[in-house]
């Protein structure tokens, strides 16, 4: 199952490494054919090579467009050499067995990470021939040996050379072909990825304002490319590594830096997306966000980052312990000192000031991150989520929460500081594991009860909460995320002294609910729209 490399199809992009495996091909009696840059880097090595031209007969034509897409290689490639009528037709044209293809290609990633990218730049940097012919290499590794990478060079070289015939083995050559197909799959990932975030093709999966385009594909397919090995998963057991998705502008780690500590872990990662995308909705003032398990522990805006980290904590102290902190300003000396008050496992923040830095650096076990957060800013359009052999696809929850749409339903009136907290509460909420309900005070969460298959109980533990951390729920807003079926569990934020309530309405017995926030005197907010998260 040996097969000797008697000629080689030449073809790439990454010319690293290239004028070493060609003179050891040569070395061993391959004929070296190859296209018009790689043909030069092998003729400047002072090696004899067939320029493509002359075995197709056509020049390279239509600026490069077309160069090896012709069936004197494709044939040479793709013939089954024990097939006497495949050796027939390969006399009769004149075609010459490929025994070996090397071929990386042109770089569509670098291409389209490049600032300032065009769509044409990116689309003429679509490889069409180089995939090609790596497929079908790939497709008959029974005769012909595929390499997409300069890293496989090496060890190609030595079986060579160790062959005494210059010869490759078949476990060699399958263990290439699978390399190959990976990596036309992710290549082809990479353009769907970047065309589909493109406006030209119709953009994005929603619209801007987060309405939905008419209809989704009849196939679902997104590309990964593994970005980094991690310890291991949710727990220890569990093997795990972070992926991100192939041709994205943009991903949870791009351009974010590690400034001290340990490497990140499956969870860090989990819970940075979720405390990161709370700080986004808040990003308009100096926000804090303190998210454990997935769910906020507390947040909080004010007038600096200090003072928002400070009453984002006070909401939970407890729960805050080993939380992932989010700010949306730099940190500076007086914030990193209350910071360093707490364990905190991740902290991310635009930036630190040199004080902010030397306090912090001193603990050993907080990871610092300094990153920013525009780039994440409308990405996910699609909320993806596997389930047993298939996924669950749907628009992401990107609806922008403002008062538009939204009517009151009680006698009294939302004042703004309770417009202020209901709204802060509902951008909160949106964030937080169903059931949810979340109690705010001046710019602050006050009580947040998270993930209870009753909405009763998750009142009855945001009222909990507060009263445990001897906060004062008078005058405090109050956000549901679905409405309420019976007034059991607004009445228990009512009697804690909430007086401003946000749910999206749409019970039978909304009515119920109604006269309850009339008798406590209270003001309701309905929004006609339902924040489930699952
Ligand atoms: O434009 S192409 O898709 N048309 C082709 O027929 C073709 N054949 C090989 N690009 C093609 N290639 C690519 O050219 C290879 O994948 C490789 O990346 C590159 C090598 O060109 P040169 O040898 O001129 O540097």
């Amino acid at each position: 199952d040996r097969v000797p490399v008697r000629r080689a199809l030449l073809s790439v992009s990454d010319k690293t490494g290239l004028a070493e495996l060609a003179t050891a091909l040569h070395e061993q009696g391959a004929e070296l054919v190859s296209t018009g840059g790689t043909a030069k880097v092998i003729a400047d090595a002072g090696l004899p090579v067939v320029a493509v031209d002359d075995v197709t007969g056509f020049p390279e034509m239509m600026d490069g467009r077309v160069k090896t897409l012709h069936p004197r290689l494709f044939a040479g490639i793709l013939g089954v050499r024990d097939l006497d009528a495949h050796a027939a037709a390969a006399t009769e044209h004149e075609i010459g067995w490929i025994d070996l293809v090397v071929v990386n290609l042109y770089p569509f990633e670098d291409t389209i990470a490049r600032e300032g990218v065009t769509l044409a730049e990116a689309i003429e940097n679509i490889d069409i021939g180089g995939p090609s012919l790596i497929r079908a290499a790939a497709k008959n590794h029974a005769y012909a040996t595929i390499l997409t990478d300069p890293a496989q060079y090496g060890a190609v070289i030595e079986e060579l050379r160790a062959s005494g015939d210059g010869s490759l083995g078949l476990d060699t050559r399958r263990t290439l072909a699978l390399q190959a197909y990976a990596t036309t799959a992710r290549y082809d990932a990479a353009i769907s990825g970047f065309l589909q975030e493109q406006e030209a093709f119709g953009g994005t999966d929603t619209a801007e304002d987060g309405t939905a385009l008419p209809g989704f594909p009849p196939t679902f397919s997104r590309g990964y490319v593994k970005d980094r090995d991690l310890r291991y998963g949710e727990n220890p057991h569990q093997r795990a590594a972070y992926y991100r998705r192939a041709g994205s502008r943009a991903h949870l780690l791009s351009g974010v830096h590690q400034l001290h500590g340990k490497e990140l872990s499956f969870n860090n990662l989990l819970d940075l997306e979720a405390s990161r995308a709370i700080a986004r909705e808040l990003a308009d003032d100096p926000a804090a966000v303190i998210v454990k398990h997935n769910n906020p522990c507390g947040a909080a805006i004010g007038d600096s980052s200090l003072q928002a980290f400070e009453r984002a904590l006070a909401s939970d102290p407890v729960s805050a312990f080993g939380g992932i902190v989010t700010l949306t300003r730099p940190v500076d000396k007086a914030a990193a000192e209350a910071l360093s008050q707490l364990f905190v496992e991740v902290l991310f923040a635009p930036s630190y000031d040199e004080d902010a830095l030397s306090i912090l650096t001193q603990k050993p076990n907080v990871r610092l991150l300094q990153g920013d957060d525009a780039p994440l800013r409308g990405l996910e359009r699609l909320d993806v989520r596997p389930v047993a052999g298939g996924a669950l696809v749907q628009d992401a929850d990107g609806v922008v929460v403002d008062r538009a749409g939204m009517s009151i339903a009680t006698e009294a009136q939302p004042t703004d500081e309770q417009w202020r907290d209901l709204l802060f509460a509902w951008r909160v909420m949106r964030h937080v594991k169903s059931n949810a309900i979340v109690y705010a005070k001046d710019g602050a969460t006050v009580g947040i009860g998270a993930g209870q298959m009753s909405r009763v109980d998750s009142a009855r533990i945001g009222v909990e909460k507060a009263t445990e951390h001897g906060l004062d729920l008078t005058g405090a807003a109050m956000a549901s995320d679905a409405f309420f079926p019976f007034p059991d569990g607004l009445q228990i934020g009512l009697d804690a002294g909430v007086r401003a309530v946000i749910q999206p309405g749409g019970s039978m017995r909304d009515e119920l609910s109604i006269d309850a926030a009339n008798a406590a005197g209270a003001a309701m907010v309905l929004t006609g729209r339902r924040h489930f998260r699952h």
